[in-house]
Protein backbone atom coordinates (compact mmCIF):
# COMPACT_ATOMS: atom_id res chain seq x y z
CA UNK A 1 0.00 0.00 0.00
CA UNK A 2 1.05 3.56 -0.66
CA UNK A 3 0.01 6.20 1.55
CA UNK A 4 -0.95 5.55 5.13
CA UNK A 5 -2.88 8.55 6.46
CA UNK A 6 -6.70 8.39 6.43
CA UNK A 7 -7.57 6.21 3.15
CA UNK A 8 -4.34 4.14 3.84
CA UNK A 9 -6.03 3.72 7.70
CA UNK A 10 -9.50 2.73 5.86
CA UNK A 11 -7.86 0.16 3.42
CA UNK A 12 -5.51 -1.30 5.88
CA UNK A 13 -8.21 -1.97 8.31
CA UNK A 14 -10.18 -3.70 5.76
CA UNK A 15 -6.90 -5.98 4.44
CA UNK A 16 -7.16 -6.84 8.26
CA UNK A 17 -10.75 -7.96 7.92
CA UNK A 18 -11.21 -9.17 4.44
CA UNK A 19 -10.65 -12.61 5.00
CA UNK A 20 -11.48 -12.67 8.81
CA UNK A 21 -15.16 -12.60 7.79
CA UNK A 22 -15.85 -13.60 4.05
CA UNK A 23 -14.54 -16.75 2.61
CA UNK A 24 -12.39 -15.95 -0.18
CA UNK A 25 -9.96 -18.31 -2.41
CA UNK A 26 -7.08 -16.21 -2.24
CA UNK A 27 -5.92 -14.53 1.51
CA UNK A 28 -4.47 -11.26 1.10
CA UNK A 29 -0.88 -10.90 3.22
CA UNK A 30 -0.18 -7.27 4.52
CA UNK A 31 3.84 -7.02 2.67
CA UNK A 32 4.54 -3.42 3.22
CA UNK A 33 3.46 -0.08 3.39
CA UNK A 34 5.13 3.03 1.86
CA UNK A 35 5.23 6.67 2.75
CA UNK A 36 7.57 9.24 2.58
CA UNK A 37 8.88 10.14 6.49
CA UNK A 38 10.39 6.64 7.88
CA UNK A 39 9.71 7.08 11.34
CA UNK A 40 5.98 7.77 10.31
CA UNK A 41 5.84 5.18 8.09
CA UNK A 42 7.52 2.69 10.33
CA UNK A 43 4.80 3.67 13.15
CA UNK A 44 1.92 3.45 10.15
CA UNK A 45 3.21 -0.23 10.16
CA UNK A 46 3.22 -1.25 13.06
CA UNK A 47 -0.14 0.67 13.94
CA UNK A 48 -1.54 -0.61 10.57
CA UNK A 49 -0.44 -4.25 10.27
CA UNK A 50 2.09 -4.25 8.10
CA UNK A 51 4.88 -6.68 7.68
CA UNK A 52 7.78 -3.89 6.32
CA UNK A 53 8.22 -0.59 5.60
CA UNK A 54 9.53 1.93 2.64
CA UNK A 55 9.93 5.20 2.05
CA UNK A 56 10.27 4.63 -1.88
CA UNK A 57 7.22 2.88 -3.61
CA UNK A 58 9.21 1.76 -6.86
CA UNK A 59 10.83 -0.54 -3.97
CA UNK A 60 7.51 -1.98 -3.48
CA UNK A 61 6.97 -2.90 -7.11
CA UNK A 62 10.64 -3.98 -7.78
CA UNK A 63 9.60 -6.67 -5.10
CA UNK A 64 8.61 -10.36 -6.68
CA UNK A 65 6.72 -11.25 -3.76
CA UNK A 66 3.99 -8.12 -3.86
CA UNK A 67 1.14 -9.03 -6.17
CA UNK A 68 -1.30 -6.23 -5.56
CA UNK A 69 -0.45 -2.39 -5.30
CA UNK A 70 -2.82 -0.26 -3.06
CA UNK A 71 -2.66 3.11 -4.21
CA UNK A 72 -3.76 5.88 -0.81
CA UNK A 73 -2.25 8.68 -1.71
CA UNK A 74 -3.30 12.38 -2.86
CA UNK A 75 -3.84 12.05 -6.74
CA UNK A 76 -0.69 13.78 -8.36
CA UNK A 77 0.95 10.69 -7.71
CA UNK A 78 -1.97 8.09 -8.60
CA UNK A 79 -1.53 7.75 -12.53
CA UNK A 80 2.65 7.49 -12.16
CA UNK A 81 2.66 4.77 -9.56
CA UNK A 82 -0.57 2.99 -11.48
CA UNK A 83 1.48 2.84 -14.48
CA UNK A 84 3.98 1.80 -12.91
CA UNK A 85 3.02 -1.26 -10.98
CA UNK A 86 0.78 -2.10 -13.92
CA UNK A 87 4.13 -2.13 -16.12
CA UNK A 88 5.28 -4.82 -13.82
CA UNK A 89 2.19 -7.05 -13.62
CA UNK A 90 1.55 -6.01 -10.34
CA UNK A 91 -2.57 -5.75 -9.96
CA UNK A 92 -3.76 -2.34 -8.76
CA UNK A 93 -6.32 -0.63 -6.42
CA UNK A 94 -6.61 3.00 -6.57
CA UNK A 95 -8.17 5.79 -4.86
CA UNK A 96 -10.86 8.22 -6.12
CA UNK A 97 -10.78 10.13 -8.15
CA UNK A 98 -8.80 8.02 -10.45
CA UNK A 99 -6.70 11.13 -11.82
CA UNK A 100 -5.86 14.64 -11.00
CA UNK A 101 -6.30 15.07 -15.38
CA UNK A 102 -8.08 13.82 -18.32
CA UNK A 103 -4.96 12.47 -19.52
CA UNK A 104 -3.43 10.36 -17.13
CA UNK A 105 -7.35 8.77 -16.70
CA UNK A 106 -6.76 8.34 -20.16
CA UNK A 107 -3.53 6.34 -19.91
CA UNK A 108 -4.53 4.79 -16.80
CA UNK A 109 -7.55 3.04 -18.38
CA UNK A 110 -5.29 2.32 -21.39
CA UNK A 111 -2.61 0.72 -19.09
CA UNK A 112 -5.58 -1.27 -17.47
CA UNK A 113 -6.89 -2.78 -20.89
CA UNK A 114 -3.25 -3.70 -21.68
CA UNK A 115 -2.95 -5.58 -18.50
CA UNK A 116 -6.17 -7.62 -18.52
CA UNK A 117 -4.57 -9.28 -21.24
CA UNK A 118 -1.95 -10.85 -18.50
CA UNK A 119 -4.01 -11.11 -16.14
CA UNK A 120 -3.67 -8.27 -14.40
CA UNK A 121 -6.62 -6.12 -12.47
CA UNK A 122 -7.34 -3.01 -11.61
CA UNK A 123 -9.85 -1.82 -9.86
CA UNK A 124 -10.96 2.04 -8.59
CA UNK A 125 -12.05 2.39 -4.98
CA UNK A 126 -15.45 4.26 -4.51
CA UNK A 127 -16.43 2.28 -1.70
CA UNK A 128 -19.68 3.67 -1.70
CA UNK A 129 -20.98 1.48 -3.91
CA UNK A 130 -20.47 -0.94 -1.55
CA UNK A 131 -22.99 -0.33 1.47
CA UNK A 132 -25.24 -3.00 1.15
CA UNK A 133 -27.97 -0.49 0.79
CA UNK A 134 -26.50 0.92 -2.33
CA UNK A 135 -25.60 -2.30 -3.95
CA UNK A 136 -29.27 -3.08 -2.61
CA UNK A 137 -30.81 -0.49 -4.45
CA UNK A 138 -28.50 -0.73 -7.77
CA UNK A 139 -30.23 -3.83 -7.81
CA UNK A 140 -33.84 -3.25 -7.52
CA UNK A 141 -33.38 -0.17 -10.14
CA UNK A 142 -31.75 -3.14 -12.70
CA UNK A 143 -34.55 -5.58 -11.60
CA UNK A 144 -37.26 -2.42 -12.94
CA UNK A 145 -38.40 -2.35 -9.43
CA UNK A 146 -39.24 1.44 -9.33
CA UNK A 147 -39.27 1.18 -13.78
CA UNK A 148 -37.80 3.72 -16.06
CA UNK A 149 -35.57 6.53 -14.23
CA UNK A 150 -36.91 10.08 -15.01
CA UNK A 151 -34.52 11.81 -12.09
CA UNK A 152 -31.29 10.80 -9.98
CA UNK A 153 -30.85 13.82 -7.29
CA UNK A 154 -27.75 13.52 -5.50
CA UNK A 155 -25.84 15.78 -3.29
CA UNK A 156 -22.69 15.25 -1.32
CA UNK A 157 -22.48 17.60 1.89
CA UNK A 158 -19.45 18.72 4.15
CA UNK A 159 -18.30 21.70 6.16
CA UNK A 160 -15.08 21.36 7.26
CA UNK A 161 -13.52 24.20 5.63
CA UNK A 162 -16.17 27.02 6.29
CA UNK A 163 -13.67 28.71 8.59
CA UNK A 164 -11.72 30.88 6.53
CA UNK A 165 -8.84 30.09 9.03
CA UNK A 166 -8.56 26.15 7.64
CA UNK A 167 -5.14 25.96 6.14
CA UNK A 168 -4.44 25.27 3.01
CA UNK A 169 -3.76 21.49 2.96
CA UNK A 170 -3.28 19.66 -0.35
CA UNK A 171 -7.15 19.26 -0.56
CA UNK A 172 -6.94 22.87 -1.72
CA UNK A 173 -4.45 22.75 -4.11
CA UNK A 174 -5.20 21.89 -7.67
CA UNK A 175 -1.66 20.68 -8.20
CA UNK A 176 -1.97 18.04 -6.19
CA UNK A 177 -5.67 17.05 -5.64
CA UNK A 178 -6.75 17.73 -8.82
CA UNK A 179 -10.13 19.75 -8.47
CA UNK A 180 -12.05 20.39 -4.78
CA UNK A 181 -15.00 19.16 -3.46
CA UNK A 182 -16.28 18.43 -7.72
CA UNK A 183 -12.74 15.26 -7.70
CA UNK A 184 -13.21 14.74 -4.37
CA UNK A 185 -16.82 13.85 -2.92
CA UNK A 186 -18.37 15.13 -6.11
CA UNK A 187 -16.48 12.35 -8.29
CA UNK A 188 -18.74 9.76 -5.89
CA UNK A 189 -21.82 11.10 -7.08
CA UNK A 190 -20.92 10.76 -10.35
CA UNK A 191 -20.00 7.28 -10.08
CA UNK A 192 -23.14 6.54 -8.11
CA UNK A 193 -25.56 8.32 -10.57
CA UNK A 194 -23.93 5.99 -13.33
CA UNK A 195 -23.67 2.98 -11.40
CA UNK A 196 -27.00 3.05 -9.88
CA UNK A 197 -28.91 3.54 -13.06
CA UNK A 198 -26.45 1.85 -15.36
CA UNK A 199 -26.36 4.66 -17.61
CA UNK A 200 -23.60 7.03 -18.83
CA UNK A 201 -23.77 11.42 -18.27
CA UNK A 202 -23.98 12.58 -21.85
CA UNK A 203 -23.63 15.97 -21.36
CA UNK A 204 -23.45 18.40 -18.06
CA UNK A 205 -24.41 22.00 -17.41
CA UNK A 206 -22.04 22.99 -13.90
CA UNK A 207 -21.38 26.11 -11.67
CA UNK A 208 -18.84 25.88 -9.55
CA UNK A 209 -17.53 28.35 -6.83
CA UNK A 210 -14.18 28.64 -4.42
CA UNK A 211 -15.60 31.39 -1.53
CA UNK A 212 -12.85 31.63 0.06
CA UNK A 213 -9.31 32.37 -1.97
CA UNK A 214 -6.76 32.94 0.24
CA UNK A 215 -6.05 30.68 3.57
CA UNK A 216 -3.59 30.32 6.11
CA UNK A 217 -0.22 27.95 5.19
CA UNK A 218 0.10 25.31 7.13
CA UNK A 219 3.63 25.82 7.51
CA UNK A 220 3.13 29.09 8.06
CA UNK A 221 -0.15 30.47 9.68
CA UNK A 222 0.91 33.89 9.23
CA UNK A 223 1.11 33.68 5.55
CA UNK A 224 -1.53 32.76 3.30
CA UNK A 225 -1.85 31.12 -0.18
CA UNK A 226 -3.94 31.12 -2.94
CA UNK A 227 -6.86 28.10 -3.19
CA UNK A 228 -6.79 26.83 -6.76
CA UNK A 229 -9.58 24.54 -6.23
CA UNK A 230 -13.52 24.71 -6.73
CA UNK A 231 -15.15 24.63 -2.99
CA UNK A 232 -18.59 23.61 -4.21
CA UNK A 233 -19.86 22.49 -7.61
CA UNK A 234 -23.56 21.63 -8.88
CA UNK A 235 -24.33 20.63 -12.26
CA UNK A 236 -27.31 19.09 -14.41
CA UNK A 237 -26.99 16.50 -16.40
CA UNK A 238 -28.64 14.13 -18.70
CA UNK A 239 -28.15 10.30 -18.72
CA UNK A 240 -28.27 8.11 -21.92
CA UNK A 241 -31.91 6.33 -21.21
CA UNK A 242 -33.47 9.82 -20.87
CA UNK A 243 -33.10 10.24 -17.73
CA UNK A 244 -32.36 13.84 -16.05
CA UNK A 245 -29.96 14.29 -12.80
CA UNK A 246 -29.16 17.01 -10.47
CA UNK A 247 -25.88 16.75 -8.33
CA UNK A 248 -24.49 19.23 -5.59
CA UNK A 249 -21.21 18.50 -4.08
CA UNK A 250 -20.06 21.20 -1.88
CA UNK A 251 -17.17 21.88 1.15
CA UNK A 252 -19.33 24.99 2.44
CA UNK A 253 -22.77 23.22 3.62
CA UNK A 254 -22.45 24.78 7.36
CA UNK A 255 -23.17 22.05 9.56
CA UNK A 256 -23.16 18.96 7.56
CA UNK A 257 -20.12 16.59 8.03
CA UNK A 258 -20.49 13.90 5.54
CA UNK A 259 -24.19 13.71 4.44
CA UNK A 260 -24.45 11.75 1.02
CA UNK A 261 -27.93 11.74 -0.08
CA UNK A 262 -29.62 10.08 -3.38
CA UNK A 263 -32.74 9.61 -4.73
CA UNK A 264 -33.79 7.98 -7.74
CA UNK A 265 -37.65 8.61 -9.18
CA UNK A 266 -38.88 5.84 -11.29
CA UNK A 267 -41.95 5.72 -13.59
CA UNK A 268 -43.30 2.81 -11.03
CA UNK A 269 -41.69 3.70 -8.11
CA UNK A 270 -38.46 5.74 -6.00
CA UNK A 271 -35.60 4.82 -3.84
CA UNK A 272 -34.06 6.87 -1.37
CA UNK A 273 -30.41 6.55 0.62
CA UNK A 274 -28.72 8.68 3.19
CA UNK A 275 -25.34 7.57 4.08
CA UNK A 276 -25.94 9.28 7.77
CA UNK A 277 -28.54 6.27 7.73
CA UNK A 278 -26.91 3.94 5.89
CA UNK A 279 -28.59 0.53 7.02
CA UNK A 280 -32.15 2.03 5.34
CA UNK A 281 -33.21 1.78 2.28
CA UNK A 282 -36.54 4.34 1.66
CA UNK A 283 -38.43 2.38 -0.83
CA UNK A 284 -42.30 3.78 -2.52
CA UNK A 285 -43.57 1.11 -4.90
CA UNK A 286 -46.19 3.16 -6.90
CA UNK A 287 -48.34 -0.14 -7.48
CA UNK A 288 -49.24 -0.92 -4.46
CA UNK A 289 -52.77 -0.26 -3.33
CA UNK A 290 -53.15 3.61 -2.73
CA UNK A 291 -54.58 2.58 0.69
CA UNK A 292 -51.22 1.04 2.15
CA UNK A 293 -48.98 3.17 -0.69
CA UNK A 294 -45.99 4.97 1.16
CA UNK A 295 -42.40 5.38 1.70
CA UNK A 296 -41.40 2.35 3.59
CA UNK A 297 -37.91 2.16 5.14
CA UNK A 298 -36.20 -0.82 4.57
CA UNK A 299 -33.86 -2.20 6.92
CA UNK A 300 -31.03 -3.60 4.77
CA UNK A 301 -29.56 -5.89 7.51
CA UNK A 302 -30.44 -9.27 6.35
CA UNK A 303 -28.29 -11.96 5.28
CA UNK A 304 -30.43 -12.12 1.92
CA UNK A 305 -29.06 -8.11 1.54
CA UNK A 306 -25.82 -7.85 -0.11
CA UNK A 307 -22.93 -8.92 1.89
CA UNK A 308 -24.10 -9.06 4.94
CA UNK A 309 -24.33 -13.00 5.19
CA UNK A 310 -20.88 -12.55 6.25
CA UNK A 311 -21.22 -10.68 9.03
CA UNK A 312 -23.98 -10.32 11.79
CA UNK A 313 -27.22 -12.38 12.74
CA UNK A 314 -29.92 -10.28 11.00
CA UNK A 315 -31.02 -6.97 12.63
CA UNK A 316 -27.54 -5.99 13.38
CA UNK A 317 -25.93 -3.01 12.09
CA UNK A 318 -22.69 -2.02 9.80
CA UNK A 319 -20.72 1.29 9.06
CA UNK A 320 -18.49 3.27 6.92
CA UNK A 321 -15.15 1.22 7.55
CA UNK A 322 -17.31 -2.13 5.97
CA UNK A 323 -17.58 -0.69 2.36
CA UNK A 324 -13.85 -0.83 2.04
CA UNK A 325 -13.43 -4.66 3.10
CA UNK A 326 -16.61 -4.99 0.75
CA UNK A 327 -14.76 -3.77 -2.03
CA UNK A 328 -11.53 -5.76 -1.09
CA UNK A 329 -13.68 -8.81 -1.05
CA UNK A 330 -14.93 -7.83 -4.47
CA UNK A 331 -11.48 -7.22 -5.87
CA UNK A 332 -10.14 -10.75 -4.37
CA UNK A 333 -13.10 -12.29 -5.90
CA UNK A 334 -12.07 -10.48 -9.08
CA UNK A 335 -8.18 -11.37 -9.02
CA UNK A 336 -9.28 -15.16 -7.99
CA UNK A 337 -12.13 -15.48 -10.73
CA UNK A 338 -10.03 -13.78 -13.71
CA UNK A 339 -13.00 -10.92 -13.74
CA UNK A 340 -12.57 -7.19 -14.54
CA UNK A 341 -13.36 -6.05 -11.05
CA UNK A 342 -15.86 -2.88 -10.68
CA UNK A 343 -15.39 0.35 -11.11
CA UNK A 344 -12.67 -0.47 -12.97
CA UNK A 345 -10.35 1.81 -14.50
CA UNK A 346 -12.58 2.77 -17.56
CA UNK A 347 -15.42 3.02 -15.12
CA UNK A 348 -13.76 5.62 -13.50
CA UNK A 349 -12.42 7.08 -16.91
CA UNK A 350 -16.03 7.87 -17.23
CA UNK A 351 -16.70 10.03 -13.93
CA UNK A 352 -13.62 12.01 -15.13
CA UNK A 353 -14.58 12.66 -18.03
CA UNK A 354 -17.52 14.05 -16.47
CA UNK A 355 -15.35 16.01 -14.11
CA UNK A 356 -13.56 17.72 -17.08
CA UNK A 357 -16.82 18.37 -18.35
CA UNK A 358 -18.45 19.92 -15.49
CA UNK A 359 -14.88 21.93 -15.28
CA UNK A 360 -15.40 23.30 -18.80
CA UNK A 361 -18.90 24.02 -18.58
CA UNK A 362 -18.17 26.02 -15.49
CA UNK A 363 -15.29 27.79 -17.21
CA UNK A 364 -17.58 28.40 -20.37
CA UNK A 365 -20.99 28.89 -19.05
CA UNK A 366 -21.47 26.49 -21.73
CA UNK A 367 -23.51 22.79 -21.87
CA UNK A 368 -20.99 20.30 -22.58
CA UNK A 369 -22.01 16.88 -24.28
CA UNK A 370 -20.52 13.51 -23.09
CA UNK A 371 -19.66 10.57 -25.31
CA UNK A 372 -19.89 7.26 -24.24
CA UNK A 373 -16.05 5.87 -23.34
CA UNK A 374 -14.65 4.29 -25.85
CA UNK A 375 -12.21 2.23 -23.52
C1 LIG B 1 -12.74 14.03 2.32
O1 LIG B 1 -13.55 14.99 1.84
C2 LIG B 1 -13.30 12.61 2.21
O2 LIG B 1 -12.47 11.83 3.03
C3 LIG B 1 -13.25 12.01 0.81
O3 LIG B 1 -11.96 12.07 0.25
C4 LIG B 1 -13.73 10.59 0.86
O4 LIG B 1 -13.76 10.02 -0.42
C5 LIG B 1 -15.13 10.55 1.48
O5 LIG B 1 -15.46 9.21 1.76
C6 LIG B 1 -15.19 11.29 2.78
O6 LIG B 1 -14.62 12.56 2.67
Amino acid sequence: MVGHAFMGAAHSQAWRTVNRVFDLPLRARMVAVCGRDPRRTAEAADRLGWEGHHTDWRELIARDDIDLVDICTPGDSHAEIALAALAAGKHVLCEKPLANTLDEAEAMAGAADAARANGIRAMCGFNYRRVPAVTLMRDMIARGDIGTVRHVRAAYLQDWIVDPAHPLVWRLQRDRAGSGALGDIGAHIIDLTQYLTGQHITGVSALTETFIRQRPLPEAPAETGTVTVDDAAILTARLEGGAIATLEATRFATGRKNALRVEINGSHGSLAFDLERLNELEFFDATAPPTTRGFTTVLVTEPEHPYLAAWWPPGHLIGYEHTFTHQMRDLIEAIAHGRDPEPSFTDALSVQRVIDAVEHSARTGTWQPLDSPTH
